[in-house]
């Protein structure tokens, strides 16, 4: 009995003592040809446009499939500007309610925050809404009418299920028929699991256990 529940203890000890690696990835969209922000992953822009970037794929998709890598300078400020000079936008084409989708694969089980940027330099400053969640199933609201010149952060973490798609969809909020989004920073935690020292540790206890009995 006292073997029993020594084994126990240690058992769970072991699931106890974790690696909560977190990884981030940061995606600065834009053409080929524009400069790549410090630290950001490029992502080359186009319709369907797919990047693997730390175990997890990252998909470009719009409403209308009208999705063209631009760059434009901010107004007033100094080039190049790497991160937000440069975008991934829909094309005009004189209907509303334009949204970009970024599809998101291969996440665990854990966590997701992450923050999102609409720097760009349009005559038109019309809001965006910023959606997340399972993609197919009712995204939930992240941000309501961010505005150009704005990013958007998740205000808490966001729980994720390995297996599942999910979607960050930019809703154009207006008439611009624009939807665009700039760079995307992600932070992903996974639930914690057992170290494979803690799992090495268990399996000589429990050999060790056998022996003497
Ligand atoms: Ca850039
Ligand atoms: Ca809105
Ligand atoms: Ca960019």
């Amino acid at each position: 009995m006292y073997r029993k529940c020594l084994l126990l203890s240690l058992a769970l000890g072991a699931f106890a003592s974790t690696s909560t690696q977190a990884a981030i990835v940061k995606l600065d969209f834009g053409t080929g040809a524009t400069n790549v922000e410090t630290g950001y992953s490029q992502f080359v822009v186009s319709e369907g446009a797919m990047d693997t970037i730390s175990g997890y794929t990252f998909t470009l998709q719009s409403r209308d499939a009208d999705i063209v890598a631009s760059n434009k300078s901010l107004a007033g400020a100094a080039a190049p500007q790497d991160l937000n000079y440069d975008y991934a936008a829909t094309t005009f084409n004189g209907v509303g309610g334009n949204y970009i989708s970024i599809l998101i694969t291969g996440l665990p089980d854990g966590t997701l925050d992450f923050t999102a940027y609409f720097d760009y330099n349009s005559g038109f400053n019309l809001p965006q809404d910023v959606l997340f969640g399972v993609q197919g199933e009712t995204l939930d609201l992240i941000a309501d009418n961010a505005f150009r010149g704005t990013s958007v952060s998740t205000g808490s973490p966001i729980n994720i299920t390995a297996g599942e798609t999910y979607e960050l969809r930019i809703l154009e909020q207006g008439n611009a028929n624009l939807a665009y989004i700039s760079g995307l920073d992600l932070d992903v935690v996974p639930i914690p699991e057992p170290t494979s020292t803690a799992l090495i540790g268990l399996a000589g206890l429990s050999l060790i256990l056998r022996r003497k009995r």
